[in-house]
């Protein structure tokens, strides 16, 4: 199987450039003009178009059993939906219920992934600790290509970490040359603001926010930085929200500390007054935390991305129908958290990002694709247009334009945060290891064609115990038992 992509302008996260790719068996064998290639080359016409990396989306929830019922969008279809808007890899997420063995958690997240479209991989979070946890990391970073470990400092008596789970879990990743995640929310915080809310009588979707101000996030967020600082473990804080988290990044990334931010669209363009809605419905669509912010937050968020505090962008595409919603009706606490937007995310960030000149299109690939490659260690392989790389490339028109809506998205959901939005600049075309998966409005994925993708730990496993930080070992005071003068 073969095809070539001709006449496009090549897109990297540090390149632009005229030229054809030529792809074999899934991999990029060629990139250059008047290609030699064998007869029955398919072939797509790029002439006046961008081809980029495939978008790489490091924060998805398919299928996720959670606040008691499950997201409706499963990995066929979300990466579908993900293939139709130009992403060609989600990193999605085993989390593991407390005392289950994240092993068993692991194989069973495997299972339900196997009928998944593109390419995906899994961050594994900790949930609680004991000796079989701190073994099952070591098996899962040496056996099974995981090198990124989550933890959710909110969720209290669900799936919170306290910091006794921090400290042991980012100890042990570090000794495996793994990535510590945080979900970053103060759960105390948010249980007891929560509590306090509901019981002064506000028991909408309008309660959420009130419960989660951006201080319960900076806390945490500052929290889990000084505590990665200490252990010396690399940190990546997932769904950055507000300028504290911002903040804390900025200054720790300032002082050589290893730590990455990632944005999710949805934080970027969708303000909090929609949970002040009148329809309950339309409020509670929106219901996922950390909330969506005010207009000052978000400002304060493409800045982020602009000057490099924020590294990528996710969806944490995590789909509740309204029937599911409704389960908070009287009670904001009992709303199922979680918004969509894989299949959004590309164009709504070229739109608002690209087209006012907030990022250069080789940033655009950069947040979209290549700095996740990088992160969690699977560039050049993904995340690049080169030789050798995976065949995931999307064709990409700077001048089509679409509506965004539910009544004709891809995602297994009844609901769209950005209805309505009008964005210019589309993929027209999707391939999928070589393959085209998607082409002028026609899905072609196949159920089951995605794999699953190792990612090596950052230090082989022995040179991460050998690298096992020398501290300096204080010498003990020799005292002669004399009083002091
Ligand atoms: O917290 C998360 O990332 C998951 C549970 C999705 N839900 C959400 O509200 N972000
Ligand atoms: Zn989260
Ligand atoms: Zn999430």
């Amino acid at each position: 199987m073969s095809i070539l992509i001709k006449g496009g302008t090549i897109v990297t996260a540090d390149q632009t450039f005229r030229g054809d790719v030529y792809c074999q068996d899934g991999v990029i064998k060629a990139i250059g003009v008047n290609l030699e290639t064998p007869a029955k080359t398919e072939v797509i016409d790029a002439g006046g178009q961008y081809v980029m990396p495939g978008g790489i989306d490091p924060h998805t929830h398919m299928e996720l059993p959670f606040m008691g019922t499950v997201a409706s969008e499963d990995f066929f279809s979300g990466t579908t939906a993900g293939a139709a808007g130009g992403t060609t890899m989600i990193i999605d997420f085993v989390i593991p219920s407390p005392k289950e063995s994240i092993l068993d958690a692991y194989q069973k997240w495997r299972g339900w992934a196997e009928k998944a479209a593109t390419d995906y991989s899994f961050h594994v979070a900790v949930t609680w600790w004991d000796d079989s946890v701190h073994k099952d990391m070591g098996t899962l970073v040496k056996e099974y290509g995981v090198n990124s470990f989550k933890h959710f400092m909110a969720y209290k008596g669900a799936i919170m970490c306290d910091d006794e789970v921090l400290v042991k879990s980012f100890t042990r990743a570090r000794e495996l040359g793994a990535i510590a995640t945080v979900h970053a929310e103060n759960g105390e915080l948010v249980a007891h603001l929560q509590k306090q809310i509901f019981e002064q009588g506000i028991t909408g979707p309008e309660g959420h926010p009130l419960s989660r101000p951006p201080s319960v996030e900076g806390e945490a967020a500052e929290r889990a930085i000084r505590i990665a600082q200490v252990l010396d473990v690399p940190l990546y804080i997932v769904h950055n929200s507000v300028k504290e988290s911002l903040n804390a990044i900025g200054r720790a990334r300032a002082e050589g500390q290893r730590v990455f931010g990632e944005v999710l669209a949805g934080h970027l363009l969708v303000n909090d007054s929609v949970y002040r809605h009148p329809d309950f419905e339309y409020a509670a669509a929106h219901v996922m935390s950390p909330p969506f912010r005010d207009a000052e937050n978000q400002k304060a968020l493409w800045k982020g991305l602009q000057c490099g505090t924020l590294h990528t962008t996710a969806t944490d595409h995590c789909c509740f129908c309204a029937p599911q919603k409704a389960a908070g009706k009287d009670d904001f606490r009992k709303i199922p958290n979680g918004t969509g937007g894989i299949e959004d995310r590309m164009g709504v960030l070229w739109h608002h990002g690209v087209n006012p000149g907030k990022l250069t299109m080789n940033e655009f690939v950069a947040v979209t694709s290549a700095n996740a490659a990088k992160i969690f260690n699977i560039y050049p392989k993904k995340g690049s247009i080169s030789v050798g790389a995976d065949a995931d490339i999307v064709v990409w028109d700077a001048q089509k334009t679409r509506t965004i809506s539910a009544k004709t998205h891809h995602q297994k959901v009844d609901f769209n945060i950005f209805e309505g939005m009008e964005v210019k600049g589309a993929n027209t075309v999707t391939i999928s290891q070589g393959k085209v998966v998607y082409k002028n409005g026609e899905l072609r994925t196949i159920k089951g064609a995605g794999r699953y993708i190792n990612r090596p730990p950052f230090a082989s496993y022995y040179d991460a115990l050998k690298l096992k930080r020398e501290v300096e070992k204080p010498t003990a005071v020799k005292r002669t038992g004399k009083k002091a003068a």
